[in-house]
């Protein structure tokens, strides 16, 4: 129980700059009478989180009195940025700690510019999660999130001659002064060992390894309420005792404290290389670890909290528990759920199907195969034997169910079964094992959903038909436009006479009627131009490059993957650079002066996607430097791009590319982010692109490309040899063999635009398809871009139809739909 202390906190700037002074003093971190902008923002983060300490105790408490539903959100990723302007914006307290911070001598933005990001996640899927929790706090939602504490997150993106170099992020080389260790709560997470079966004919997994779970939690909280919810980090540690003492003053040092080094490497980095055995190992303990001490946290919560109101059974653990699968990665939460309540709570199978089933959501991100996780049944078999027994079960039990009640799919069994037994190389599959464990099964926009219950989980769909739902991804409107663009917000607030869109998103549609109006115009294009500014001094803090604010703007940030194209792009900017080497000084005049950026990280072992780092960064290089034409194009590729870089570069933004063949993108949320900052897409018909058009208006979108149900004949027809290359792409290809980029081995690459077949081969994402229709909606922006006021036109109309990407929406449907929660704010 947390004692019912009453703490006054400072409310006046001069109240707020002693306790900040106070922390500087007595949480003492650095040497004394030192007051630089690092010990400002720590000492000033500590401030904020004393408030939050308190509102976010409250909540704990008040959701252990009220015991609602509850629901736990499981993901590997959590990419969630800095966090000092969002607490302080949320707690609506900007101008206090601005004005503060001024008393003791700093200025509020560069305080926060020391704060290191979070950034244990890899993309959108972790970013999502991250925006989710916000949503989740502001609409007074019972709910946390889980997650694993990596002390080097992914990497850290370095650009050299050689392209990109990975090294560890370094968020905890000082410390995080948001996390709170709970050293109260710790649990053992099991691995290898054997199955013991005891007399009664109960199983028990035995021996093995055990690693210590501790909790760190972090804040997260709500929009203008004081309900603040946490995120559960979880950290692997040894004990004192499993050092051993003996071996180290026998001057084995290594093998002394071998079990804890080999703890420590469970929490060390986000997907750790799995190309070797002890990868994959580690990956699936990484993954393991997270299921298992979530589950008996959220076990023993349950049980504390319904014992104090006398007697309880387990079949109520679904109407108080709630558990979101994101993607596979938790997968492995549904056999531990399990065998946490045959082997420790003595259930049965029924009674623990029943409840693990009614417990367990799973939203799928990627129909991409290489993203459906398959684990080697040899590896599982290792580390973990019990749940390959009850995932052995679960799987016997489908097949005999579909055997007695939909013969018609045996036919169809060998592919939906858990197990895929072939003998060459048995594996579990990941995503057949949610499907069936879960009560409900979602897609991340329409047409994803779509594809799901068509394509990838088609032969479900007639087993369990209500199963399968959609729940469109949005983001947070407080980071992604009221806290990263100020200058927007504004004057949006203004026009809108309210700021309540910053909680209900669906009011910026009130922008529509404005969309003429030139005062209007004439702000929102001097907000865009001070982002720019703001933007273009980064560019060249960053890459060393001179950009010209005057230039369009245009933008592609996201992981580097071939089917998010951006080889389409580059290609697109090659060929526009050898058309304007061609051009007389003259006819250049009338061309579009572009800035084409680029950004994100190319997962480390992925080849292909790092030579296209090295192509983008090569053609900037060539481009940059070349007198003749570089006052009307750049290519500029940030380096490291993450929450933090996209707060600034979003509201500077004037065209962004979501430009991935289409069905391979499940939704995308940077779309979102862009139009939300009344950015103008460039885009294909796929993931949440094709509502966003809706929404928009399709006149305010640069469409190309071919449509989903297209991609299957496109490839048949490259394969067959009847595909006809645009002459444009063929010149944009030679201009790179000719060599005017560098020496750099190429021909990889370009060969994986060639040839007639197989994934990554043959053209799979089909850039030469869309290479013509590319080029003419690019040569749509150009035109566009020189009739200003129909820019800002449509600009403020991307801004005004951006209402429904929301990440509030889509936790509110998340929870009416499919964990079934209602709000519980503190009083
Ligand atoms: O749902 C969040 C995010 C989507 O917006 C992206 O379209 C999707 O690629 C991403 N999925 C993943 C999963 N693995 N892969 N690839 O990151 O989820």
């Amino acid at each position: 129980k947390v004692p019912a202390v009453a703490i006054p906190l400072a409310e006046e700037p001069s109240e707020i700059a002693s306790n900040i002074n106070y922390h500087a003093q007595f949480s003492p971190h650095f040497s004394p009478f030192k007051f630089e902008s690092e010990q400002a923002f720590y000492a000033t983060a500590e401030s904020v989180r004393d408030r939050l300490i308190k509102q976010w105790n409250e909540t704990y408490l008040h959701f252990h009195n009220v015991n609602p539903k509850q629901t736990y959100y499981l993901s590997m990723e959590y990419l969630q940025g800095r966090a000092l302007t969002n607490a302080v914006g949320n707690l609506n307290f900007q101008d206090a700690y601005a004005d503060a911070l001024n008393k003791l001598g700093h200025k509020f933005e560069e305080v926060v510019e020391q704060e290191k990001d979070a950034a244990l996640g890899n993309g959108g899927l972790g970013r999502l999660a991250s925006c989710f929790l916000d949503s989740m706090a502001t609409l007074n939602l019972p709910a946390w999130g889980y997650g694993l504490r990596y002390k080097y997150g992914l990497f850290k993106q370095r650009i050299t001659r050689e392209g990109q170099e990975e090294i560890a992020e370094d968020w905890l080389e000082k410390f995080s002064p948001w996390e709170v260790v709970r050293h109260d709560v710790v649990f053992p997470v099991r691995f290898f060992g054997h199955v013991e079966v005891n007399p009664n004919g109960s199983r028990k997994w035995v021996d093995g390894e055990i690693v210590q779970a501790l909790a760190y939690d972090v804040p997260i909280p709500g929009y203008k309420t004081k309900n603040t919810i946490s995120l559960r980090l979880w950290e692997a540690k040894a004990c004192a005792e499993d050092f051993n003492l003996f071996e180290f003053n026998d001057g084995q040092y290594e093998s002394a404290a071998q079990l804890h080094s080999r703890a420590q490497q469970i929490c060390a980095v986000l997907y750790p290389g799995d190309a070797t055995e002890s990868g994959k190992l580690l990956r699936l303990k990484q993954q393991f670890f997270l299921c298992s001490a979530s589950l008996q946290d959220i076990i023993l919560r349950f049980k504390e909290r319904k014992s104090e109101k006398g007697s309880w059974k387990w079949s109520e653990f679904p109407s108080k528990v709630a558990v979101q699968l994101n993607d596979t990665h938790p997968t492995l939460a549904i056999p531990e759920l399990m065998r946490l309540l045959m082997d420790d709570e003595g259930l049965g199978w029924d009674e623990a199907w029943d409840v693990t089933t009614r417990t367990i959501a799973y939203t799928n991100h990627t129909v991409l195969p290489e993203a459906l996780e398959k684990w080697s049944q040899a590896v599982m078999w290792k580390i973990l034997p019990r749940h390959m027994e009850i995932i052995e079960e679960i799987d016997k039990r489908f097949i005999a169910m579909i055997r007695s009640s939909q013969p018609d799919l045996e036919s169809k069994l060998s592919s939906m079964q858990i197990m895929d037994n072939n003998p060459q190389k048995p594996v579990v599959r990941m995503a057949n094992l949610c499907v069936v464990s879960s009560h409900t099964v979602n897609g991340v926009a329409q047409l994803h959903s779509d594809i799901l219950k068509s394509e990838l989980f088609a032969d479900y769909v007639s087993i369990w038909p209500t199963k399968f739902q959609n729940k469109t991804n949005g983001i947070t409107p407080r980071r992604w436009l009221r806290f990263c663009n100020p200058e927007l917000s504004k004057i949006i607030t203004k026009w809108l006479k309210t700021d309540q869109w910053v909680i209900n998103l669906d009011l910026l549609v009130g922008l529509r009627q404005f969309a003429d109006n030139e005062v209007l115009q004439t702000e929102w294009a001097s907000a865009k131009m001070a982002n720019k500014r703001r933007l273009a001094r980064y560019v060249l803090q960053v890459t060393g490059v001179s950009i010209d604010v005057n230039s369009l703007f245009d933008i592609q940030v996201k992981r580097i993957h071939e089917y998010k194209r951006q080889l389409l792009n580059i290609l697109g900017a090659i060929y526009r650079y050898k058309k304007l080497k061609e051009m007389s000084p003259e006819e250049r005049k009338n061309t579009t002066c572009r800035t084409i950026m680029f950004g994100g990280k190319a997962f480390a072992t992925y080849t292909n996607a790092k030579r296209i780092v090295k192509l983008v960064n090569d053609v900037g290089a060539v481009v940059n430097n070349d007198p003749e034409v570089n006052s009307y194009l750049k290519v500029v590729f940030i380096p490291n791009y993450n929450v933090s870089v996209a707060e600034m570069l979003i509201p500077g933004s004037e065209l962004s590319q979501h430009i991935s063949t289409a069905g391979m993108e499940a939704s995308g949320t940077s779309n979102m982010k862009f139009s939300l900052n009344g950015c103008l897409i460039i885009g294909t018909l796929d993931g949440a692109n094709v509502e966003i058009r809706e929404e928009i208006g399709e006149e305010n979108f640069f469409l190309f490309g071919a449509k989903a149900d297209e991609v299957p004949r496109l490839r048949k027809e490259r394969e067959n040899g009847l595909f006809k290359p645009d002459p444009r792409f063929e010149e944009a290809k030679e201009y790179i063999r000719s060599g005017v980029f560098g020496s750099y081995d190429y021909k990889p690459l370009l060969e994986s635009l060639e040839g007639n077949s197989g994934y990554g081969r043959g053209d799979y994402f089909l850039v030469g398809h869309d290479f013509p229709t590319y080029m003419d909606a690019q040569a749509r922006v150009d035109e566009a871009y020189k009739n200003r006021k129909k820019w800002q036109k449509m600009s403020i109309l991307s801004t005004a139809g951006s209402g429904k990407f929301s990440s509030d929406r889509t936790i509110a449907q998340y929870a009416k739909e499919i964990w079934n929660i209602g709000e519980c704010r503190i009083p």
